[in-house]
């Protein structure tokens, strides 16, 4: 029997809609949800992928608990039974002795976070973080400063702008599928594309501007472009008079800062900058300046993302066409989202969290995620209290948190340590048990809520049966919570059961999603009226460039600009990192597929660095950091500043069983320092300096 499964990928956080083709109960082909408007069929080659995740002899295959030292690579096979018994055990044990409190759970978000969200409040546990710090902590509280709402809250109209500006947003790359296709199609139409990279990547290839600007001057370009548009009046007067607070202290901080004065900071020419300006004014409000995710990562990252939504402000182009909108849910239409786990009433805990969010010592970053990179530090220092047992869901702290022997050295401390994964990770690895997801083909998930212009929801559907002895998160969760005596707070038996209880509120049904894999609350694009239906969610219910949350806290709204710190000695370079479009993060890089199109992770450097050095392309080299030091190759390029050196984030696995990707490439997370913008959360991952030398 053949049949279409229509589902979404989960190669990546993105989950595009994907179509996956079953014949006699196999996963042949994978191709992009043809049903969805702006997929129409395409995949990036990560989803395409997705079948030799499925067939890989690689990946974890049944629950398995460690027998030797941690990391030594001894491990028993073992029943569910037996594994869920064990933790149970353990974590009872823990929870006796040292309270609730002692358990962290650190998971990347995804459908399934209301479910650890519910354990962790059921064992009186403040300590559930998701990896949004890591990835855009600052970003998250910058737009929450400005709007009042968060970043995954605000989206971008890439079909219909004239312009996108992208910081270091990699999108040709680092990508998503829709808007990659969305913006292209708005390329053939004329739109335009400015980028702004020290590196030149493929989306710089694309762009009709490429500015290879100074790393870590950004934030002194925003500055100079905020005065050249306030001076010579290219912002939205009127749409800046009705909705935004603060603009008369902005056009007085910003008036020092002048072209002249960036163009050295940055390398970029102030005529240039003008230009820029004056093209853009003509264009606003179809503009959009991308808030971006990675880029430039410092201490003050916050500031630089404010910078770049209050650009967004002046051309008026927050909920504008072809600007960016907020998103709207279903109450927009009158209708109710998918419930949660989490909407039922529970336990609510006391406690600080282990991080410090919402304290005054860390007031700003948003709790609900917390800042995973704070783990090693609380552990350590016990600080504000022990944490004694970490449970790693779709999360590897040693590879995606800053200095890997620092993590490690806290892990040590830890009494249990539990990863459920889909692949042997350096975590799992490094884990006292093992606990192996169903990947996403084989499945089930929680819907997912698609709120945008037209709220739609989306859901994961199961393609295929289990190959291996594993089990859907929902249902892992269930059993631990059974063994825990916690079942009261988990209504369902298996995934299945659990949608349908999430859906009842709602009105559709799991078959409602057999025909298209989405439902939709309305077919109408929702513009809120721009003169005077914008709900933003600040305390003046205005964008506050003077921001109430920030100053509340102490904090400036616009602190005067640092340049960025220099290394300790000259011949150091700034150590930047990114993504590939052949792998996602940590994860793919022992894939069949994705392992065969990039192994390893080579060193860009600029062509005059390394001929100063006495480097040639591919020569084996040495990277040393004040916390790490291993061999690479080198990727001798014109594409980079001479400044910085630049690697891809993921590589340098140290799993023997996961043998195409073990020991290829260097891990960045062990070359940098764990530093933090302590007033947005983000990790500053550009703050790490390396030498470099030949290896003989
Ligand atoms: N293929 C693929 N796609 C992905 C992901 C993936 O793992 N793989 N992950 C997804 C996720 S979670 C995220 S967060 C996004 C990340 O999306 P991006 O932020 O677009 O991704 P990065 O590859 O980290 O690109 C950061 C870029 O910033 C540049 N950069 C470094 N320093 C500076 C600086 O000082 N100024 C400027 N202007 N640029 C600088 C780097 O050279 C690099 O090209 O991608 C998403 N999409
Ligand atoms: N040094 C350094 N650290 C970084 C970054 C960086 O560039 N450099 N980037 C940051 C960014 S942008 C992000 S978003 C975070 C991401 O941080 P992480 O969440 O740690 O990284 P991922 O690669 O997304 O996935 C982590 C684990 O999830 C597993 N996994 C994949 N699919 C499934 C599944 O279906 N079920 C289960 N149970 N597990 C699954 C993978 O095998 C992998 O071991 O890292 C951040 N940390
Ligand atoms: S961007 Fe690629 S890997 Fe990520 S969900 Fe979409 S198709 Fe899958
Ligand atoms: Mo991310």
């Amino acid at each position: 029997m053949e049949k279409d499964i229509n589902s979404l990928c989960f190669m990546c956080s993105v989950r595009c809609p994907i179509q996956v083709h079953v014949k006699a109960g196999q996963a042949v082909s994978i191709i992009g949800n043809p049903h969805v408007p702006g997929i129409e069929g395409s995949l990036c080659p990560k989803g395409a992928a997705g079948l030799s995740l499925l067939s890989d002899t690689q990946r974890v295959q049944t629950p398995m608990i460690r027998e030797g030292e941690r990391g030594a690579g001894k491990w028993r096979n073992a029943s569910w039974d037996e594994a869920m018994e064990y933790i149970a055990q353990r974590l009872k044990s823990v929870i006796s002795a040292h309270g609730g409190r002692s358990v962290a759970w650190g998971e990347r978000t995804q459908l399934s976070t209301h479910i650890s969200k519910t354990f962790m409040r059921a064992i009186d546990s403040p300590n559930h973080f998701t990896h949004d710090a890591l990835c855009k902590g600052s970003l998250n509280t910058a737009c929450r400063s400005l709007t009042g709402y968060t970043d995954p809250q605000i989206g971008i109209d890439y079909a219909n702008t004239r312009h996108l500006v992208l910081y270091g947003r990699n999108m040709f790359e680092a990508m998503e599928v829709k808007p990659v296709r969305q913006f292209s199609r708005a390329m053939e139409n004329g739109a335009r594309l400015t980028y702004i990279d020290p590196r030149a990547t493929i989306t710089a290839s694309k762009a009709h501007r490429y500015w290879m600007i100074r790393p870590g001057t950004d934030l002194a370009l925003n500055y100079a472009l905020m005065h050249i548009i306030i001076k010579e009046n290219l912002y939205d007067a009127a749409y800046v008079k009705k909705w935004v607070t603060g603009f008369d202290a902005l056009a007085a901080f910003v008036e020092p800062y002048t072209p002249e004065w960036a163009a050295a900071e940055t390398g970029i020419s102030a005529r240039e900058m003008v230009e820029f300006a004056e093209e853009v004014s003509r264009q606003k409000p179809k503009v959009v300046f991308h808030f971006g995710y990675r880029c430039a990562n410092h201490e003050n990252e916050i500031y630089l993302r404010r910078s770049i939504l209050m650009l967004n402000a002046l051309m008026g182009s927050i909920e504008a066409p072809g600007g960016m909108f907020i998103k709207k849910g279903p109450g927009e239409v009158g209708a109710k989202p998918a419930r949660k786990l989490t909407d039922q009433e529970l336990p609510k805990c006391a406690d600080i969290r282990f991080d410090k969010v919402g304290t005054p010592d860390f007031p700003l970053p948003d709790p609900a995620h917390g800042v995973a990179q704070m783990l090693p530090e609380a552990i350590l220092k016990e600080d504000p209290y022990p944490i004694k047992a970490l449970m790693a869901y779709r999360f590897d702290p040693l590879m995606s948190i800053a200095d890997t022997a620092r993590t490690r050295k806290a892990l040590d401390k830890l009494d249990l340590i539990v990863t459920i994964d889909i692949n042997y990770s350096d975590i799992a690895w490094y884990s006292d048990v093992i606990l192996p997801e169903s990947t996403y083909l084989e499945r089930m998930d929680s819907p997912q809520q698609a709120n945008g212009l037209k709220p739609q929801m989306f859901l994961r559907q199961q393609a295929v049966g289990p190959r291996y002895d594993t089990r859907p998160g929902p249902e892992i969760i269930k059993m631990l919570a059974h063994r825990m005596g916690l079942s009261q707070y988990f209504p369902y038996e298996t995934v299945e059961d659990l949608v349908r209880w999430q859906l009842e509120p709602t009105g559709f049904t799991v078959s409602d999603f057999a025909e298209k894999g989405f439902v939709a609350y309305t077919d109408k694009a929702i513009w809120w009226d721009r003169d005077t239906g914008i709900k933003f969610k600040t305390p003046s219910g205005r964008i506050e460039f003077v921001s109430a949350l920030l100053e509340d806290a102490g904090y400036p709204s616009f602190p005067a600009y640092q340049a960025p710190n220099a290394p300790k000695q000259p011949d150091m370079f700034r150590l930047i990192v990114g993504r590939c479009a052949q792998h996602t993060h940590i994860s793919t890089q022992n894939n069949l597929y994705l392992n065969e199109l990039v192994s390893e992770n080579p060193l860009w450097i600029s062509k005059k660095s390394a001929e100063k050095l006495g480097i040639y392309h591919n020569q084996p080299i040495v990277v040393s950091s004040d916390r790490y030091e291993g061999e690479m190759h080198a990727k001798v390029t014109e594409f980079i500043r001479p400044e910085c050196v630049f690697m891809l984030h993921g590589f340098g696995h140290q799993v023997p069983f996961a043998g195409r990707s073990y020991n290829k490439g260097q891990s960045d997370a062990a070359f940098m320092e764990n530093i933090t913008d302590a007033v947005g959360g983000s990790p500053a991952f550009h703050e790490t300096f390396v030498r470099v030398r030949p290896l003989r």
